[in-house]
C-alpha cells in the first residue's frame, strides 16, 4: 500500500482577493506535496475558501451583494490564483457546500446529543451602529476596535461547546508530543495560552444578528460561529463520516499549515473539538511566519497588499514561488519588496542557475556537436561533485520533511554555486581549443548530469521552468521521478535544444 499523506492550507475568507499572504501558504502547501510525491507517496492535498461568517456577511453589504453572491464572484479569484502559481491540489473545499454543511450539521447533532454542546448566556460587548458584537479584550479603551464609538454592555442567549472540559488532555498531549506543532517553539506559545483556565466556546451566533452560516439542526434560530463551522473542512474532504475507508487512510497523515496568526484557533479550538468528536489528532501543525510588506504589517488600510498574480506576471510563476519558499526562514517573519524578489531573480535565477543552463547547452552545441557527450574517466573532481550531490539529496529531504523549505533551497543554491566553480576551473573552452576532448567531453558530462540532478531536487518549487530546462539537456523523465534522483541518468548522446535563457533579464 502507498505511503499516504494528507496535506491541508488554511482556508480563506472570501470577504476579498487572494493576496501574498494566502499565496504563501498555498504555494508551501504544493511544494510540500510535490516534494512527497517525487518520493513516490501518495498526497492527498486540500485548499478551499471559508465562505460564512461575519466578514463575509460584511463584506458582501459593502459590494451590495449576497453573502453567497460575494462567495461566487470571489471564490473564482482565488481558483484563478492557484491556477495561475501552479498549485497542483487534489480538492478544493468551499465550505457552503452541501458535503461539509451536512457534516457540520452532524457533528453539531452528536455534540449536542453527548451534552459536549450546552445552551448558556453569553456577555459580550455590542457597537450598536456598527451592529457588532466585541469581546471585553477586543475592546480599544472600553471602546469599539472598529469605529471608536461607545459600545453596550449585552448578554444573550447562545450554545456554547464545552473546551474547558479538553483542557488537561490538551496540555498533556501537547506536552507528551514536542514535535506536534512545528516549528517547535511555537508550541510554548500554545502552552501559555492554556496556562490559564479555558473557557468555554460560544459557537454560535442568534440569527436575528448573523444569519449567514450552518443552521444549527436542534434551534433554527442560531448559526453557527464561522470557526467553528471552518475547521470542519478539514474532515469533509478527508471523508469523515462519508467514506471510511478514505478517511482511516488519510486523517493520521495529515498535515495542517497555516500562517501564525491561526496557531490557537487550530491548536486549541480544533483538538478539544476533535477530541469531543471522537477523533484522534492531526499528525502536524505547521505555522509559517508573517509577510511584512515594505516593512509595515500587510492590511488593507495601508494599501500595501501585494497581488500574488500581478507579481507572478512580472516576474514568471516560477520565480514567484521559489522567493516564496526561499524568503522566509522556518516559522519567522520575512520582508517582501519587489526589490527582494528582483534581487533574488537576478542572483540566484539568473546569474547562477540559468546562466549555468544556458553556457552548458551552448558549450555542448559547440564543442560535442549538440549531443550530450559520454562521460568518460572519472576525475577526484567528479567523484567529489557526486558525493556532494548525494548528500544534498539526503539533506533536502531531511529539511522538507523539517519545513525548514529555505535551508533546502540555500543548500541547494550552494551545490549550484559550486558546480559553477567546477565549470570556470575545468574551462571547457580553452580545453577544447587546445583539442583536450576528452577533458571537455567529461566535465561536460558530469556539469550537466549534475545540474540535471539538481534541477530534480527543485522541481517541486519550479515545476515549469525544470521541465524547460530538462528539454534543454535533451532529457525525458520516466514517470517515476524518483529513480531519476540517480545519478547517470543523463544519456550520453541525447541531443540538447539551446533556446532562450530560462531566466531573462527584463
Ligand atoms: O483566517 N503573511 O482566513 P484568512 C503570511 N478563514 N501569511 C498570511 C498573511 C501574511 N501577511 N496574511 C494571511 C482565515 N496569511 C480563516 C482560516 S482555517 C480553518 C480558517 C495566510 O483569509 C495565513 O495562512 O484571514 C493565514 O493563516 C491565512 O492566510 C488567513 O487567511
Amino acid at each position: 500500500m502507498p505511503d499516504h499523506h494528507y496535506i491541508t492550507t488554511s482556508i480563506y475568507y472570501v470577504n476579498d482577493e487572494p493576496h501574498i499572504g494566502h499565496a504563501h501558504t498555498t504555494v508551501l502547501a504544493d511544494v510540500l506535496a510535490r516534494y512527497r510525491r517525487l518520493q513516490g507517496r501518495h498526497v492527498f492535498f486540500l485548499t478551499g475558501t471559508d465562505e460564512h461568517g461575519q466578514k463575509v456577511r460584511d463584506a458582501a453589504v459593502e459590494n451590495d451583494t449576497n453573502p453567497k453572491t460575494q462567495a461566487d464572484r470571489m471564490v473564482v479569484r482565488f481558483q484563478d490564483a492557484w491556477n495561475n502559481l501552479n498549485i497542483s491540489h487534489d480538492d478544493f473545499i468551499r465550505t457552503t457546500e452541501r458535503r461539509h454543511t451536512r457534516l457540520v450539521e452532524s457533528i453539531l447533532r452528536s455534540l449536542w446529543d453527548k451534552g459536549d454542546i450546552y445552551f448558556g448566556e453569553y456577555v459580550g460587548w455590542y457597537c450598536v451602529p456598527d451592529e457588532r458584537f466585541w469581546t471585553e479584550k477586543d475592546l480599544v479603551d472600553a471602546k469599539c476596535p472598529d469605529c471608536g464609538r461607545a459600545v453596550e454592555k449585552i448578554s444573550e442567549g447562545n450554545y456554547f461547546f464545552r473546551m474547558s472540559g479538553y483542557q488537561k488532555w490538551l496540555v498533556d498531549h501537547l506536552n507528551d508530543h514536542a514535535e506536534f506543532i512545528q516549528p517547535t517553539y511555537r508550541r510554548n506559545e500554545v502552552l501559555g495560552y492554556l496556562g490559564r483556565p479555558l473557557g468555554d466556546l460560544c459557537i454560535t451566533r442568534p440569527v436575528h444578528r448573523l444569519d449567514w452560516g450552518v443552521r444549527l439542526p436542534f434551534d433554527p434560530n442560531y448559526v453557527t460561529y464561522v470557526w467553528f463551522d471552518a475547521l470542519i473542512n478539514y474532515l469533509t474532504a478527508a471523508g469523515f463520516r462519508s467514506d471510511d475507508r478514505a478517511f482511516e487512510r488519510l486523517w493520521p497523515t495529515a498535515t495542517h499549515l497555516i500562517g501564525k496568526d491561526i496557531l490557537i484557533t487550530h491548536s486549541v479550538f480544533w483538538l478539544t473539538m476533535l477530541k469531543a468528536i471522537g477523533i484522534p489528532p492531526p499528525k502536524t501543525i505547521f505555522a509559517h511566519g508573517w509577510w511584512n510588506v515594505e516593512g509595515a504589517k500587510m492590511s488593507k488600510s495601508v494599501g500595501n497588499v501585494a497581488k500574488p498574480l500581478d507579481l507572478a506576471s512580472v516576474f514568471g510563476t516560477d520565480a514567484f514561488r521559489y522567493f516564496l519558499v526561499r524568503e522566509m526562514a522556518a516559522g519567522r517573519d520575512a520582508e517582501f519588496s519587489e526589490e527582494l524578489l528582483r534581487r533574488r531573480y537576478e542572483s540566484t535565477l539568473a546569474n547562477d542557475l540559468g546562466n549555468l543552463a544556458h553556457r552548458l547547452v551552448h558549450m555542448i552545441t559547440r564543442y560535442c556537436d549538440g549531443a550530450i557527450p559520454e562521460g568518460g574517466t572519472v576525475g577526484d573532481q567528479e567523484t567529489e561533485l557526486r558525493d556532494r550531490y548525494t548528500q544534498l539529496v539526503t539533506k533536502v529531504f531531511e529539511n522538507i520533511e523539517s519545513f525548514a523549505f529555505d535551508e533546502a533551497l540555500r543548500d541547494v543554491e550552494e551545490v549550484v554555486r559550486e558546480l559553477n566553480r567546477y565549470v570556470e576551473w575545468n574551462a571547457p573552452w580553452a580545453r577544447f581549443k587546445h583539442g583536450d576532448q576528452e577533458a571537455v567531453r567529461r566535465v561536460l558530462y558530469h556539469a550537466s548530469e549534475a545540474l540535471r540532478l539538481v534541477s530534480v531536487l527543485i522541481s517541486p518549487v519550479m515545476p515549469e521552468k525544470t521541465r524547460q530546462l530538462w528539454e534543454s539537456l535533451g532529457w525525458t523523465p520516466s514517470g517515476d521521478l524518483s529513480e531519476e534522483l540517480m545519478w547517470g541518468r543523463l544519456r550520453p548522446g541525447s541531443e540538447v535544444i539551446p533556446g532562450h535563457p530560462l531566466f531573462p533579464k527584463n
